[in-house]
């Protein structure tokens, strides 16, 4: 999802200092690095191409598409497994029971299933991702909506019996 934004040094600067985020902004750092030079290299030849003219410098800086630049990406990582309870049920679970992200955010959740037969399943975001035994599975979608949205694994009663979770995308 790209966000139209203006290049300012202050809003580019704040970005290049924010690398504890991780890998995925710290790559997209190298961008803003290389649009700075690039964007510094093209003022600098159009006043020298103007220079001897008397032009006009009012310095507008281009917009340029950052949208990538800030999205930020939330990660989470939960187990599923079923059980046997004590008076001989089934009882399937997600480890993680709800996860609060912001509207844009770039939404990566690894899941190991270590015991039964899951998936994991966000209709609205048109996920159903099956995850085999003891093999971690990633999912990664852009939360484009705010709202309340379930998370369950579509198994045989599985989510009437509580394999469900709720993911909050908030404004
Ligand atoms: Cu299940």
């Amino acid at each position: 999802m790209n966000v139209r934004r203006t290049l300012n040094l202050h809003g580019a600067g704040y970005t290049i200092y924010d690398y504890a985020i991780g890998n995925h902004i710290a790559m997209n750092n190298k961008t803003i690095f290389w649009g700075i030079g690039i964007l510094v290299v093209g003022i600098l030849a159009f006043y020298g191409l103007n220079a001897g003219r008397g032009a006009d410098t009012t310095g507008v800086l281009p917009e340029v598409e950052m949208g990538a630049i800030n999205e930020s990406v939330k990660e989470f990582t939960m187990t599923s497994w079923v059980e046997t309870t004590a008076d001989g049920n089934m009882s399937p679970h997600f480890s993680l029971g709800e996860m609060r992200v912001k509207k844009g955010d770039r939404v990566r959740i690894t899941i190991t299933n270590t015991a039964g037969t899951h998936d994991f399943s966000l209709d609205e975001f048109g996920i159903r991702e099956e995850t085999p035994l003891n093999e971690p599975v990633v999912v990664e979608f852009v939360a484009d909506k705010t709202g309340s949205f379930e998370y369950y694994c579509s198994k045989f009663n599985h989510r009437a019996l509580g394999q469900k979770g709720t993911l909050v995308v908030e404004e």
